[in-house]
């Protein structure tokens, strides 16, 4: 990440959570046609409670309404990289040195049986490619096309324990934790937005494998949600019934640093 990207996180996240709303909002207003498949008014139930918006968007928009797809003319440019772009840790490192023939993506936690799969598992499988809108709460948007295996299935395979709530994605990557020193990059989802059909564990992006910079060799695609809760270099997806317990309590990364958990948009 630049100085210039933390400046302006620093900025926002000083502003307290009212603000960073209305910003939020504001930074929305720049995004295209942003509520394309929904009702207007679920911008603004955004400036509520979090948990009043996740309520809310469940009931306008349904379980399983799409997030909008384009077309190829509508990739303007290539995916902007953001966050983390080149993971430094040794066992990412080891890796990406022998091209991720030994990656693995590990399903873990309350689930009937552990699974784990190979980058060559993973692109055997039925795939799904989606040309989607990418947009970041520091307010800019990119229209890419992903390609991978929907997580539903997969889930399923493992068999999720009716314990189970969410999906926590572990990844390879560290941020800056403050006094925790660097801590690594985590998201949660429900189960409904882990079987959306367009939730899927993206290898490709654009045509060609996923780059290092946009999340290598995996990155989760949750196509209802901001920006932050598209979890890049995951290698564990933990079914939890509960995320009080890890990192921050508040479920990622950037909800730990004042963002709201349901970033539906
Ligand atoms: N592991 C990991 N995932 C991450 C991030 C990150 O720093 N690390 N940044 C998030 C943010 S804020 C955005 S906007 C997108 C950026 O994805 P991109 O690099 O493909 O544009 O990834 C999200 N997922
Ligand atoms: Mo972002």
């Amino acid at each position: 990440m630049s100085d210039k990207l933390i400046l302006n996180r620093r900025r926002l996240l000083g502003l307290g959570a009212a603000s960073v709303s209305t910003l939020l909002l504001a930074g929305c207003d720049q995004f295209d046609d942003l509520v394309g498949q929904g009702d207007n008014s679920v911008r603004g139930y955004l400036e509520k409670a979090n948990d009043l918006t996740y309520r809310v968007q469940r009931l306008l928009q349904g379980p399983n309404a799409l997030a909008r797809e384009y077309t190829e003319a509508d990739i303007r440019q290539g995916m902007r990289p953001n966050g983390s772009t080149d993971p430094q840790g040794d066992d990412y490192l080891a890796l990406k040195a022998n091209n991720f023939a030994d990656y693995k993506l590990k399903i873990t936690g309350l689930v009937n049986k552990e699974l784990s799969f190979s980058l060559a598992d993973l692109k055997g499988m039925t795939s799904r490619t989606q040309i989607t809108r990418h947009d970041c709460v520091e307010g800019w948007s990119c229209i890419a096309k992903w390609t991978g295996p929907q997580l539903g299935p997969i889930l399923d395979q493992a068999g999720i324990k009716a314990e189970a709530k969410y999906c926590l994605y572990h990844c390879y990557d560290t941020m800056d934790g403050g006094l925790s020193g660097q801590v690594p990059y985590y998201e949660t989802s429900d189960l409904l937005d882990a079987h959306h059909p367009q939730t899927i564990l993206a290898y490709g992006m654009n045509g060609a494998d996923l780059p290092i910079a946009n999340g290598a060799p995996i990155r989760v695609r949750i196509e209802r949600a901001l920006g932050y809760k598209q979890p890049k270099y995951v290698h564990t997806i933990e079914l939890v019934s509960g995320f009080a317990n890890v990192g921050g309590g508040k479920g990622g990364y950037w909800e730990d640093n004042g963002y709201d958990w349901y970033a539906g948009i």
